[in-house]
């Protein structure tokens, strides 16, 4: 069988920077005589590496080179059609108990999923280089910081890595050479891409991630959904703080006044694109930063919660991404970005539906095959992705390096619901918030591998990226709303309700600072609103939509609380509760029933 990923030969002072704890050293050693490469590469992130890296794939056809002119210094990696998206169905937690992985997570033994997984690894990479790769998860001088170490054979994650996280040196450093410092194990294979020995194992007690037979982003950039998410949320838990799956922008008033605020949005449900948001041009003076798009780590200091983004790049969904929509994500993508399964134009440029303009008369399409209009498929896969690091984006916030942290004033909790859910509206408190969040549900959309578009509860977001048992995890939102003397508002939006025809009611993207304002007025006590069964709503007059063309009755069915959608959406919260099987803190149920009263009131 080819293999699909054969060994390169870097040249002296490439490829060397092996590091000196003995730790990493017995660890990589004994993961090289199970996998049995050709040779291995410590990865040290230098530009001159990255460079060999790049011209090695080329020449494997692991990337191709966009137009230099049109993007300059941009790749473009094709993956295997049958792995486009993270696949929850293949991830697992693995606890010593399936109580601990809790009812919503795959769970499997830890001892015979290890040796189920060093089968499948054992000569895996031969004729293959194995990589070595240190990062660091946070700003270097954050007390969240963690090091994690990927093992890996193939040279699209060693590149996406170096985007997405800070590699290399820098994670030696900070690790030192204490053999008993924390740091993250993480070996991923490609093996041979079958979806029927694709696996994404994790073990939390071990701060160990075994990611095998996919080559695709979520699954296998080990530092973002598996460490940062589901190791980094048993983590918090245990030592006292949180991992969320949540953005985190600045929004600055014309008198210099700053709030930060974090959301979490399910997958492909506007994180990226809200945490680059644009004003509209009423909104004169105002500016929104950019400081995460996907992750937060928060903790509290002062009785407050502080956030950090653990990442150092953006891999955000390219289809709908446009001058239109999101210039900041733009101007981040016209140079130095790694794009996966996007469409390539004749004169080597590349494309996605959405994207400003006519599309080309002919291209390739993300499975190398040739594209016109006229073609049935889409040009670029729906969950094609660009991998690119945050310094491109001009909206970077200045405090995204600070070690402590930005303050959060709100939390924002939205799904894609096409009825029930209002454009937004608060919590009473936290207890509410926490009760929001845990019944939050989202239409599922092409970000994981299954039906797109179907209704289900992601509680905070986190459904696929909660390590541990999902009842310890909304017992360690309320414990967390303890300790909090000044906790952030709580709030939930919808930028996604729809009309009777069918189509979006909220124009969306940059006019989200309407919404984003109502919040800001309301942290500082000064945005009115109503009291409603479901939380604090605006009334249409609360929202400044001056300069928006939109009609009252658009206004009013965004706004609205319909009776009936409410009864079903309580039952469905019930039903969701019942099938967690006990574990859910007696004070949600409480909550349910007291939003179930003041529909009766
Ligand atoms: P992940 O990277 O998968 O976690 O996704 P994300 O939450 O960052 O979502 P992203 O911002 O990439 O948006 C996903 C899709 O939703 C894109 O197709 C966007 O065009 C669309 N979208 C984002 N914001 C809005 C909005 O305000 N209104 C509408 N209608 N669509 C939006
Ligand atoms: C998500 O699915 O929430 C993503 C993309 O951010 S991936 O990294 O593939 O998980
Ligand atoms: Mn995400």
């Amino acid at each position: 069988m080819k293999n699909i990923a054969p060994a390169i030969f870097p040249p002296s002072g490439i490829g060397d920077a092996k590091p000196t704890n003995q730790a990493v050293l017995d660890w990589v050693h004994e993961i090289g005589k199970l996998t049995k490469p050709e040779n291995i590469f410590w990865c040290d992130g230098s530009e001159r590496e990255n460079e060999f890296l790049v011209a090695e794939s080329l020449k494997q056809n692991v990337l191709i080179k966009v137009n230099e002119e049109k993007v300059p210094r941009s790749y473009l990696h094709r993956s295997n059609p049958n792995d486009v998206a993270r696949v929850e169905k293949v991830t697992f937690i693995c606890t010593p108990t399936k109580e601990e992985a809790g009812p919503t997570n795959n769970w499997s033994e830890p001892a015979e999923t290890y040796s189920k997984l060093y089968g499948l690894l054992e000569g895996t990479m031969r004729g293959r280089t194995m990589f070595v790769v240190p990062y660091i998860m946070g700003p270097p001088d954050s007390p969240l910081t963690k090091v994690g170490f990927e093992i890996t054979d193939s040279k699209y994650v060693v590149l996406s890595m170096r985007i997405m996280t800070r590699m290399g040196k820098i994670a030696l450093e900070r690790l030192g050479n204490d053999p008993k410092a924390e740091w993250n194990r993480g070996v991923h294979s490609l093996l041979d891409v079958d979806p029927d020995r694709r696996f994404i194992c994790h073990f939390p007690q071990d701060n160990t991630i075994i990611s095998v037979g996919s080559g695709y982003g979520g699954n296998v950039l080990l530092s973002k959904k598996c460490l940062a998410l589901r190791i980094g949320s048993y983590l918090a838990r245990k030592q006292g703080w949180m991992a969320e799956h949540m953005l985190i922008l600045g929004v600055e008033s014309p008198e210099g006044k700053k709030h930060y605020v974090a959301a979490a949005f399910p997958s492909a449900c506007g994180k990226t694109n809200f945490a680059m948001l644009i004003p509209p041009a009423h909104f004169k003076g105002w500016k929104v930063t950019t400081v995460g798009d996907d992750i937060a780590w928060m903790e509290i200091r002062d009785g407050r919660l502080f956030a950090v983004n653990p990442e150092n790049g953006y891999f955000g969904v390219v289809p709908g991404t446009s001058y239109k929509s999101n210039p900041n994500a733009m101007k981040s993508i016209e140079h130095d970005t790694l794009y996966t399964n996007v469409a390539l134009t004749d004169d080597g440029d590349v494309w996605w539906e959405g994207k400003d303009g006519p599309p080309p008369k002919h291209a390739i399409d993300w499975r190398g095959n040739d594209w016109t209009p006229d073609s049935k498929e889409k040009a670029a896969h729906p969950n094609s992705r660009f991998a690119t690091p945050m310094r491109n984006n001009p909206a970077l916030d200045p405090d995204v390096e600070k070690g402590e942290g930005v303050p959060i004033s709100a939390i924002i909790f939205g799904g894609r619901r096409r009825d029930t859910v209002p454009l937004v509206y608060e919590a009473f408190d936290w207890t509410h918030g926490v009760y929001l969040g845990a019944t939050m549900a989202s239409e599922t959309t092409a970000a994981a591998t299954g039906a797109v578009g179907q209704v289900r509860r992601d509680p905070m977001a986190m459904l696929p990226f909660c390590g541990y048992n999902i009842g310890d995890y909304f017992r360690h939102w309320m414990d967390i709303g303890k300790r909090l003397t000044n906790p952030p508002l709580i709030f939930n939006v919808n930028w996604f309700r729809k009309g009777a025809n069918g189509k979006f009611l909220w124009p969306g993207f940059g006019e989200n600072m309407r919404v984003l304002k109502w919040i800001i007025d309301r942290c500082e006590q000064k945005g009115g609103a109503v009291e409603s069964p479901v939380g604090w709503l605006p009334t249409p007059h609360d929202l400044d939509l001056d300069g928006l063309e939109i009609d009252h009755k658009s206004v009013a069915d965004l706004l609205g609380i319909d009776h009936e959608e409410w009864q079903k959406e309580l039952a469905e919260h019930k039903k969701f509760f019942d099938s967690l099987g006990g574990v859910v803190p007696e004070e949600l149920p409480k909550q349910r029933e007291q939003f179930v009263a003041r529909f009766t009131q």
